[in-house]
């Protein structure tokens, strides 16, 4: 089994930490990315993407580190391998804090420190640093109950988490000062099978983060690259993530429809343009089933009623049928704050208007209402989920008196949606108006 790697990739460290912890051979093969290594034919039929990690098991290939390192504990783990389990819940919690990196806490690191590792800053963005700091925050409260960060475990959450929490280090954060993170660093650097003989050894090798080295590098790859990739995935498998409609086409489709929402032409990619129009057709359906299950079990939405993205639940809850416990939260009185609440960073008070920022949202606006120019509503000539949620923004502009005349679709559009989605009024005009109360009384002080 092959695997391409650069040694100074966190990612590729992930991937050989985990072999190492589930004691596999692999055939590890060193590609230099600044001499194209992966830019070869032979490369690129492995992975369009040109991205390092990269797996080849006997011709099944495979990239992205953390769907590398879930297939391989599938795959050679042990029947019960607590390193990635098997019973939903566990697994859930797992993959959740693998997202959490994916997604969240390396996108920080990146955002922090690219620019000065690779675009020539040379100094870091205080923002950044400060956005890092608060994603640290919420990383400590994970490990408030548990002693692993995917559970009571050592799992792959931690092996791919402390990679990242090491090139922050290397790069000189603080990352000691989280009381339960550096806890949590210490012992897993102490357990993590290869955390010395690998990681340390490769990680800045030669001396890169820690001295904050400029690369003259290309500029990263834009959209139209991105979708030039995922076009070619689609060249011997009907959908995206093999020969059958799975989890992977519905999270793409979602993607791709808020690019084409943004007028970004899909399909110019012609095996994209095919998939997108089939899968559409089988998603339609999702809406019916949704309908049926209704869930049993009551789900909790803590919510606020002012605000965008909760109203935006509120109506896609009522378009689809399910009944939701309604837990009202007093952000006034800090309920999103205390210590058996908070799960996501609620960032609401203290921001200064920046009216550079209207621009953007006119330029926005622009863009919906050339969308709009060709279709009833926001996806098509169907009123969908992305009507819902844009009808919750537009509603928010429209309180905080943000002109909506200039824009003859947007207005059209909007009007409609107000007399076709369901419960409209109830869950989103009532609710908008206390949100427009919430800004004046705060505006006033
Ligand atoms: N999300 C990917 C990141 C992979 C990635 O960005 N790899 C970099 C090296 S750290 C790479 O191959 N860059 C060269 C390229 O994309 O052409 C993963 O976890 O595997």
């Amino acid at each position: 089994m092959d695997l391409y790697v650069t040694p100074i990739s966190p990612a590729c460290n992930a991937v050989l930490l985990l072999a190492k912890a589930l004691k596999l051979n692999l055939n590890v093969k060193l590609v230099d990315l600044m001499a194209g290594d992966t830019k070869t034919p032979e490369f690129l039929k492995m992975n369009p993407q040109h991205s390092v990690p990269t797996l080849n098991d006997s011709g099944f290939c495979l990239w992205e580190s953390r769907a590398i390192m879930t297939y391989l504990v599938n795959k050679y783990g042990s029947r019960d391998d607590p390193l990635y389990p098997k019973d939903p819940k566990p697994k859930a919690v797992v993959e959740s804090r693998l997202f959490f990196d994916a997604t969240t806490l390396y996108p920080a690191f990146a955002k922090c420190y690219y620019p000065v590792l690779f675009y020539g800053q040379n100094k870091i963005n205080e923002k950044d640093l400060e956005d890092a700091k608060n994603v640290f925050e919420i990383f400590d409260t994970f490990l408030e109950h548990t002693e692993y960060a995917g559970g009571d475990t050592f799992s792959v959450a931690d092996i791919t988490l402390i990679v990242t929490v090491t090139v922050f280090q290397l790069c000189h954060f603080d990352v000691h000062a989280y009381k339960r993170i550096s806890l949590w660093f210490n012992k897993v650097k102490e357990i993590c099978p290869g955390y010395k003989d690998i990681l340390l050894k490769n990680a800045d090798v030669p001396p890169f983060y820690s001295t904050h080295k400029q690369i003259n590098e290309k500029d990263p790859e834009d959209a139209k690259n991105v979708f030039e990739i995922f076009d070619t995935f689609l060249e011997h498998t009907e959908y995206a993530g093999g020969d059958t409609f799975s989890v992977a086409d519905i999270t793409l489709i979602v993607t791709v429809t808020v690019f084409q929402l943004c007028h970004f032409d899909v399909h110019a990619y012609k095996r994209i343009s095919l998939w997108f129009n089939k899968v559409k057709e089988i998603c339609p359906g999702y809406k019916d089933i949704l309908r049926k299950i209704r869930c049993k079990m009551g789900i909790d939405l803590y919510y606020v009623p002012g605000s965008a993205p909760c109203r935006a639940v509120l109506l896609a809850a009522k378009a689809v049928g399910v009944d939701l416990n309604l837990k009202y939260t007093d952000l006034m009185k800090g309920e999103h704050l205390t210590p058996e609440y908070i799960k996501y960073p609620v960032i609401f008070a203290g921001a200064s208007y920046d009216p550079a920022k209207l621009t953007k949202c006119e330029e926005a606006m622009k863009f919906f209402d050339t969308f709009l120019a060709n279709s009833e509503y926001a996806a098509g000539n169907d009123l969908t989920l992305a009507d819902l949620t844009l009808a919750a923004t537009v509603s928010t502009y429209e309180v905080m008196d943000f002109d909506l005349t200039p824009y003859k679709n947007v207005t059209k559009w909007f009007a409609k949606v107000k007399q076709n989605a369901p419960g409209y009024e109830e869950v989103n005009g009532k609710n908008v108006l206390i949100f427009k109360q919430l800004v004046d009384s705060l505006t006033k002080k």
